[in-house]
């Protein structure tokens, strides 16, 4: 049960309207979460995501956001979840306009 969440997560965090909605083209909106999901989960570096790297991946966010580690995720974990990802994303996008 919880790997669907934790899939339904990465794909929620992949196509986020509240990432995707600032006026960009939604291709090179797609295309960089596409760039952050491989960088992140593509753990042997051959720019392909296989099912074991995937499911490594979703495993790491659903341990990360169950904070109370009781195995399963609260609405508030998975909001907290997501708030600590748009943080990073704009870190990352601040990081992108000083360089
Ligand atoms: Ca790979
Ligand atoms: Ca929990």
């Amino acid at each position: 049960m919880y790997k669907y969440l934790a899939v339904a997560a990465v794909m929620a965090t992949i196509s986020s309207p509240a990432l995707a909605n600032d006026g960009q083209n939604m291709d090179d909106k797609a295309m960089k979460k596409a760039e952050e999901c491989l960088k992140e989960a593509d753990t042997n570096k051959d720019n392909i995501l296989s099912k074991e790297e995937f499911t490594a991946y979703t495993d790491r966010m659903f341990t990360e956001a169950d904070t109370d580690s009781n195995g399963s995720l609260l609405k508030t974990e998975i909001v907290a979840q997501k708030k600590k990802e748009i943080e990073k994303w704009h870190a990352a996008k601040k990081d992108e306009k000083t360089k």
